[in-house]
């Protein structure tokens, strides 16, 4: 017998960590984690396996079919939009041909189990590219169809990673003769820019909202690579497990799209920093715009129109700006660099 496990890609990731985190605690004990780095031995120890693989090698999906059996897959491996502009052609490897092969996982694993794989997938608010500041500031929160028209590399492979999961939730092999009953059932959530009190992002734009408060937090100086005034939306990292598993929970008669919205607060640079200011009043930031990266938070809506998810599925994020930093950054922050400074 196929033992049945939970497979995380990406896990070694930012929401990678807090995902077997969060489903270790809610006791789910079958996941297999993936990731080309290594997974963090505290981790490993909430997974059933942890696999230190890379999602374009054939021969370990080979394995991956051969040896369990995968009903849900959280698909969170990818290479974000600073990082991607570097490498084009491999963020598009990574994240197009890297998930066209969880997506074939998923029909595969659907074809021998004989019941739809859920297959989770973040999409990103890099998806939207506007075109100027003041249509930026005019069209506010941006709704799911509007503006799909990413200037970064990272943003068209997370659209098209969309239309995918899309494909093969809908149209997979449409011509055949032997229709499967089965297959993929999709599920992609935009995400906006996330902070984490654990861990940094690393190869992202909007990084700079985290490494603000973490660099304050440590007691060193940050140079912000975007304007005072450049407006994203942003989210604390546990709304955006918490999504992530609402989404996977939800009835899928509930659902009217594949792809959702979601978002929580939205500061500006200049905000954020007063935010952090508040809790840490010695804190230095110096706003050093680097052209190129501030085109790219330029072209991300000042907000995403969540409407749809909290129709849908009942989406409502637990932190507002407020509640985000002080109950949830602040003190979990305060206290992980304070244990960092502890002699051991
Ligand atoms: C990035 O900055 O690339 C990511 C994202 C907004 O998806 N954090």
């Amino acid at each position: 017998m196929r033992k049945e496990v939970v497979v995380i890609t990406g896990a070694a990731g930012e929401m990678g960590q807090a995902l077997i985190e969060r489903l270790s605690e809610d006791g789910v004990n079958n996941i297999l984690a993936l990731d080309v780095n290594p997974i963090p031995k505290s981790l490993r120890a909430r997974c059933q396996l942890a696999l230190m693989g890379n999602i374009l090698d054939e021969q370990l999906f080979g394995r991956l079919v051969s040896e369990f059996a995968i009903p849900r897959i959280f698909h969170l491996a990818a290479l974000l939009s600073t990082r991607a502009e570097f490498t084009p052609e491999i963020a598009h490897r990574v994240n197009v041909e890297g998930t066209m092969n969880l997506l074939k996982l998923a029909v595969d694993q659907s074809g021998w189990l004989g019941i739809p794989v859920k297959f989770i997938f973040p999409s990103s608010v890099a998806v939207y590219g506007m075109p100027d500041l003041a249509t930026k500031e005019r069209e506010g929160a941006v709704r799911e169809w509007e503006w799909n028209v990413p200037t970064t590399m990272y943003g068209c492979n997370k659209l098209y990673g969309e239309h995918l999961g899309r494909y093969y939730a809908e149209h997979y092999r449409q011509l055949a003769v032997d229709q499967a009953v089965h297959g993929v059932d999709f599920r992609s959530i935009r995400f906006p820019g996330l902070i984490s009190a654990f861990t940094l992002p690393t190869g992202g734009t909007s990084d700079y909202g985290p490494e603000m408060l973490h660099q304050a937090a440590k007691g060193e100086p940050y140079a912000c690579f975007v304007r005072e005034d450049t407006r994203m939306p942003f989210m604390a990292m546990p709304d955006a497990i918490k999504a992530l598993i609402q989404l996977e929970d939800a009835p899928k008669e509930a659902l009217t799209t594949h792809v959702y919205n979601i978002t929580s607060f939205n500061p500006s640079a200049g905000e954020m920093f007063a935010e952090v200011k508040r809790a840490f009043p010695n804190a230095q930031v110096a706003f050093e715009p680097d052209q190129r990266r501030q085109m790219i938070v330029d072209s991300w809506p000042v907000d995403q129109d969540d409407s749809r998810a909290r129709k849908d599925w009942g989406w409502k994020p637990d932190f507002d700006q407020k509640k985000a930093f002080v109950d949830y950054l602040i003190p979990n922050i305060s206290r992980r660099y304070a244990d960092a400074a502890q002699p051991s």
